[in-house]
């Protein structure tokens, strides 16, 4: 009890102080991140697959449960040895210290603070209650109702009592300052108002989106956006001081640009599906936006860089956020007249936080680890000799061009439909070559051709559907897509590392 009720109050000491340094430096965030980055490749990719977007919050969840077995160990420890518990609390702090100190986004000393500052309370708090503890080896118990274990155990009851509500206040105090941090990166976001395009998307074509149950909206609204990133604390960066430096191999001209110098460029707003390369086969990490931005190849030709096909000396491009992301993506892909963009707007608002409010990247045709780095505040040019960016270090592919993929939307896995005409629907991608046909085989049957809705772009994903005549009893249902270039979606099976899954999605229903 002593040493849970310390362990807490550290962390909730901590986190107040994170609170006036900042969220980021909080130790349970800090020991957080440096798991993610020393985290195998195949553990994360297990951690996505088995919670999906809420593996951040299970990672945190997981951190608090070994705190509080360590400091139960902490406290009993304590009680033969206050000394030896109280430094054990100390030397955790440390351990929080140093993974503040070493971030790729850390301020450095002050960093430090909260780790310290909390470990130093937690340990002076179980020096204390600890004290008040008197241990007793069995033979010598007293018995039970003795008076003098009643005063000693209502002591330390009321002690603990008293620190863990104590605790409870500062952390709840924390938390909600925490909450309330970046208050003037909200602000500009608020104020800010997107200028028109100057080169706006063609209009959607009609019937480019399906109107069937159970099917996904053509445009992927910004709430229901899939998110992938490395981030426990959302980066909160405001608009006014919010710089991109551009420089490195070939750069004739290095700038360091301001948000209002972007938007001296010509904005453009294009349809472009989004797609992350953990996504398994039948996967959610898809989404499809129309992002407004400046042309990324215009704003690099302005500072004298050429793509290697016309002699530049980079063939990697690589972008770097304020929270200490690298992401490579090859400069011939980013200038060979794709719309790779400078993003700022997403579906008509200035991008979410979530999704790299202010300024993001974004490339069609690529997956996103390897094309659309999240507020970003660096791009450098280099070769893909001279530098692996965070995912590639961590054995992952350098270059990822998007596979061909379709996928199943409804009806669901172990849908019961009704015998009968049953609306099969989905969506198929296959970025910068575009979707020609879809096909669906039922069983062992012969594949037959889906309808397909209308193309927005090529970039984007296609919607499809298929009418399916279904006979009672259990039936496989499969997709497959071919790419505006006559390849067929491979049948082959690939796990998501290195560059991405393949494979034909199935769905398994029971037709009543
Ligand atoms: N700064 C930063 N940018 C990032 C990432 C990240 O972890 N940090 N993840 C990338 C990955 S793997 C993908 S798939 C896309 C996802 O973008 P979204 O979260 O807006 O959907 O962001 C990319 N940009
Ligand atoms: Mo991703």
């Amino acid at each position: 009890m002593a040493g849970v009720v310390s362990g807490y109050a550290a962390i909730a000491v901590a986190e107040l102080v994170s609170a006036a340094v900042r969220p980021q430096a909080g130790p349970v965030v800090a020991v957080g991140g440096a798991a993610i980055d020393r985290t195998p490749a195949a553990v994360k990719d297990w951690a996505v697959r088995n919670f999906g977007t809420n593996d951040k919050f299970v990672l945190q969840l997981g951190i608090l449960a070994v705190l509080t077995l360590f400091a139960a160990a902490l406290g009993m420890t304590a009680l033969r040895f206050r000394r030896a518990g109280a430094a054990g609390v100390l030397v955790f702090g440390a351990v929080g210290a140093l993974a503040a100190a070493t971030r790729p986004d850390t301020r450095g000393f002050t960093d430090t603070l909260p780790s310290l500052v909390g470990a130093v309370a937690g340990a002076v708090l179980l020096y204390v209650l600890a004290g008040r503890v008197t241990w007793r080896r069995p033979s010598q118990a007293a018995p039970s109702g003795g008076p003098g274990a009643d005063r000693d155990r209502r002591g330390f009851v009321v002690a603990a009592s008293a620190v863990a509500l104590a605790a409870t206040g500062a952390g709840a105090l924390g938390r909600s300052l925490n909450g309330s941090s970046g208050r003037s990166a909200v602000a500009s976001r608020d104020r800010l108002v997107l200028p028109a395009p100057a080169s706006p998307a063609p209009a959607v074509p009609r019937g480019a989106g399906l109107r069937i149950p159970g099917a996904v909206p053509f445009l992927t609204p910004n709430t229901s956006f899939y998110r992938v990133d490395t981030a426990l604390v959302v980066p909160k960066v405001d608009v006014g001081s919010w710089r991109l430096r551009i420089h490195g191999k070939g750069v004739a001209r290095p700038v360091t640009l301001s948000f209002d110098d972007l938007l001296r460029g010509e904005l453009v707003e294009r349809d472009i599906t989004l797609t992350c390369v953990s996504n398994e086969v039948g996967g959610p990490y898809a989404g499809n936006a129309r992002w407004l931005g400046v042309r990324l190849a215009d704003l690099l030709a302005e500072q004298g860089v050429r793509p290697p096909s016309r002699g530049g000396p980079a063939d990697q491009l690589v972008a770097r956020s304020v929270d200490g992301m690298t992401i490579g993506t090859p400069v011939e892909d980013v200038m060979d007249g794709r719309d790779a963009l400078l993003a700022i707007g997403m579906n008509g608002e200035p991008l979410p936080f979530e999704h790299g409010f202010p300024v993001r990247m974004v490339v069609p045709g690529l997956y996103g680890f390897v094309s659309a780095c999240k507020w970003i505040k660096e791009i450098e040019l280099t070769t893909f000799d001279s530098y692996d960016p965070y995912w590639v270090k961590r054995g992952w592919a350098r270059r990822a061009p998007v596979k061909t993929a379709s996928r199943i939307d409804t009806p669901k896995p172990f849908a019961r439909p009704r015998a009968g005409t049953v609306m099969v629907a989905g969506v198929a991608w296959a970025q910068r070559r575009g979707i020609r046909k879809v096909e669906i085989r039922v069983d062992d049957g012969p594949w037959q051709g889906a309808r397909l809705a209308a193309e927005d772009t090529r970039d984007t994903w296609r919607q499809w559907s298929f009418p399916w005549q279904a006979t009672k009893g259990g039936h496989t249902l499969t997709v497959r897509a071919t790419d505006g270039t006559g390849a067929v979606q491979t049948a082959k099976r690939a796990r998501p590392i290195p560059d991405g899954s393949s494979g034909w999605h199935s769905v398994v229903v029971t037709v009543d």
